[in-house]
């Protein structure tokens, strides 16, 4: 749909729901929550939800606060979902958005959707965030203020791993520049998103990089995080999500896996891949989704059935 009729579909909305995907990250909340910021100025009752826990990084994002602090309505003038590629990505607040009289998906995953009755979804944008610009710059430029600009730039720069990804694109570059003319501090948003680490985080890599494995010539590398390894680190499920970047950053390395165990049979899996080398199709064959070179899914089972197949579907992508 074009951009304008998206803004003429929000315009004409007065009760707006948001929502975020199920493990949240910097796009998919950032993005929320500046949309949130920016429609509450055009005079519009909006609310953001996200069902899931928010990690150590997402916690000082500005307004995060607002995130599942409003009472539902029973029903909104439009709900509109954010970096969510299926349906299910919203987890318990499916029937919420569906209860929109009109629902808009703002995306930029690969999948084929039909679940909203509205689509703004381009594949090849570095971030949703660069769609949510692109949006409040044509509805209302003036009302961009720096916190929604500090918002969009997180998420920006976390999406396209600090500008470092295959999916960055001239415009992304456009839109960051223009988002710091705003007036966004771009090195402490980098320092907090790529290179802190909290120290418990920091325990947990000591204690599980040692144990890293290597298949197929050291072209596939795989991280295993066990509860017991979590427990001993006082940390959880939550902090490894960035840690597949250990792994795939080792050099020969083609597809890096970290496999987290969240429950007993049950584990987070995150692909990272270089090149040609298709995270999608990966994460795709065990029912889960994300772009080229980063993807993810949940998998259940035994731990060794559970890596034998994920190693056997990392070898097909090969
Ligand atoms: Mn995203």
């Amino acid at each position: 749909m074009e951009l304008s009729e998206i803004i003429k579909l929000i315009k004409s909305a007065k009760t707006i729901a948001l929502f975020s995907h199920i493990n949240p990250d910097c796009d998919t909340l950032g993005s929320s929550l500046a949309l949130r910021l920016f429609l509450l100025k055009q005079g519009k009752t909006v609310s953001a939800y996200c069902d899931g826990e928010l990690k150590f990084d997402l916690s000082d994002l500005p307004s995060v606060e607002a995130i599942n602090h409003d009472a539902p309505l029973s029903s909104y003038d439009l709900t509109i979902a954010i970096d969510c590629a299926t349906h299910e990505r919203m987890g318990k607040y499916v029937s919420l958005f569906d209860k929109g009289r009109k629902t808009l998906c703002i995306d930029h995953h690969l999948q084929d959707r039909n679940y909203a009755s509205a689509n703004y979804v381009e594949p090849h944008s570095g971030a949703t965030a660069e769609l949510i610009y692109l949006l409040l710059k044509e509805y209302d430029a003036a009302a961009i203020d720096l916190t929604i600009a500090s918002l969009l730039y997180t998420a920006l720069v976390t999406d396209t791993g600090n500008f470092m990804f295959s999916n960055v694109s001239p415009r992304t570059l456009v839109i960051a520049s223009e988002l710091l003319a705003l007036g966004v501090d771009n090195a402490k948003i980098s320092f907090k998103h790529f290179r802190e680490v909290p120290f418990d985080t920091f325990r947990l890599k000591a204690r599980v990089l040692p144990k890293a494995q290597f298949f197929e010539n050291g072209k596939i590398g795989v991280l295993f995080f066990t509860r017991e390894d979590m427990e001993a680190t006082g940390t959880n499920s939550t902090h490894t999500s960035n840690l597949v970047n250990e792994i795939v950053n080792v050099g020969g390395v083609m597809i890096g896996v970290s496999v987290t165990e969240v429950r007993p049979y049950s584990y987070k899996v995150s692909i990272r891949t270089h090149g040609e080398v298709d995270a999608y199709a990966i994460a795709e064959t065990f029912g889960g989704g994300g772009h080229r070179n980063a993807s993810g899914f949940t998998v259940n089972g035994y731990s060794g059935n559970v890596l034998d197949d994920i190693l056997k579907a990392c070898r097909d992508n090969l």
